[in-house]
């Protein structure tokens, strides 16, 4: 049976809601009447709020979702990527001026961060939030509402990193060329066919569904759930894969007492004393 949280407000912010409850925070876009497009803004506070995810150790679980529906026509979505009003010359230009596309941040933080991002959609996924949910770690997506779609190149406005190549990776290169090249519409049903979902749910549902699931990450050993997200990314991450999974590996030799009398040996100005039988097979 499935359980419904009582989140609590952790910030209050503009474009996004961001909440917690019981070990996990839920992120939700809160732009319904523009099918809830990032603007520099938005961008900016979902930076915050998985920052201040990551940081707190009570959590291990993110839920990427969004309010709504439409208060002008009804309609759900989950993000239909950068606004096209905000965009300039070289970038999405925020209130200071200054032209960004920081929402690739925004891929990075929920790809590197050492727990479990899951995207609920919904309502639309496209563009560029169409790539948010292909770089989180799981998707669920609403039965009736949900509707997959890349118009990137419709508008110039392309994601050459993980929402296209990593999606090629996860539905093969000729569905994902078809996904970009023709730009159609793709209901939850096919999204988890074309496995880019993990699981259709009745749209009622989809958010304790996603509580659920979150709840049943939560049951299971943080350091292996950190290792094994981080040794899935290794091989597509290259050098940087590599480094975020070994910086973990190092974190785990620290508990150990060889590097206890490694680091005491140095601040007692003495050789280390590792012990014998050290060396296992
Ligand atoms: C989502 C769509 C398909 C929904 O169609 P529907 O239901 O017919 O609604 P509309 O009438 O079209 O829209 C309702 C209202 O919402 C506004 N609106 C919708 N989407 C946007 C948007 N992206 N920007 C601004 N406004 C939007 C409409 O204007 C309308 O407003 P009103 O009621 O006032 O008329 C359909 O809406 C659609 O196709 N939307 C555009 C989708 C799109 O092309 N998005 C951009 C695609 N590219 C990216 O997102 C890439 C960005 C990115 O990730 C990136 C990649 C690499 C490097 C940098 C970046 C970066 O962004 O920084």
């Amino acid at each position: 049976m499935t359980k419904t949280p009582n989140w609590q407000t952790a910030i209050e912010f503009e474009d996004i809601t961001y909440k917690k409850c019981e070990g996990v925070a839920r992120i939700a876009f809160n732009r319904p009447n523009v099918r809830n497009a990032f603007r520099p803004n938005t961008t900016t506070e979902l930076i915050k709020a998985f920052y201040d995810a990551q940081e707190d150790t009570s959590i291990g679980v993110v839920l990427l979702s969004a309010e709504g529906p439409s208060s002008k026509d009804g309609i759900w979505s989950f993000c239909s990527g950068g606004d096209q009003k905000a965009r300039g010359h070289q970038g999405y230009v925020g209130q200071d001026g200054q032209h960004r596309l920081n929402i690739l941040e925004v891929q990075r933080m929920i790809r590197f961060m050492p727990k479990v991002v899951i995207a609920v959609v919904p309502g639309w996924a496209v563009g560029g939030g169409h790539s948010l949910h292909v770089v989180c770690d799981m998707t669920l997506a609403s039965k009736e509402h949900a509707i997959f779609k890349q118009t990137d190149a419709d508008v110039t406005s392309f994601d050459g990193g993980y929402g296209s190549a990593y999606l090629a990776k996860m539905v093969g290169q000729k569905k994902a060329r078809e996904i970009f090249f023709l730009g159609r519409n793709y209901s939850a049903q096919e999204a988890f066919e074309m496995g880019m979902v993990n699981a259709v749910v009745p749209h009622a549902a989809l958010e304790d569904t996603a509580y659920q699931w979150a709840q049943e990450v939560l049951e299971k050993s943080p350091t292996s759930i950190k290792m094994l997200k981080f040794a899935m990314n290794l091989t597509d991450d290259g050098m940087v894969g590599q480094q975020v999974f070994a910086g973990e590996a190092t974190r785990l030799a620290y508990m150990t007492d060889e590097a206890k009398e490694g680091r005491n040996a140095f601040l007692e100005k003495r050789k280390p004393e590792f012990g014998e039988n050290k060396w296992l097979p």
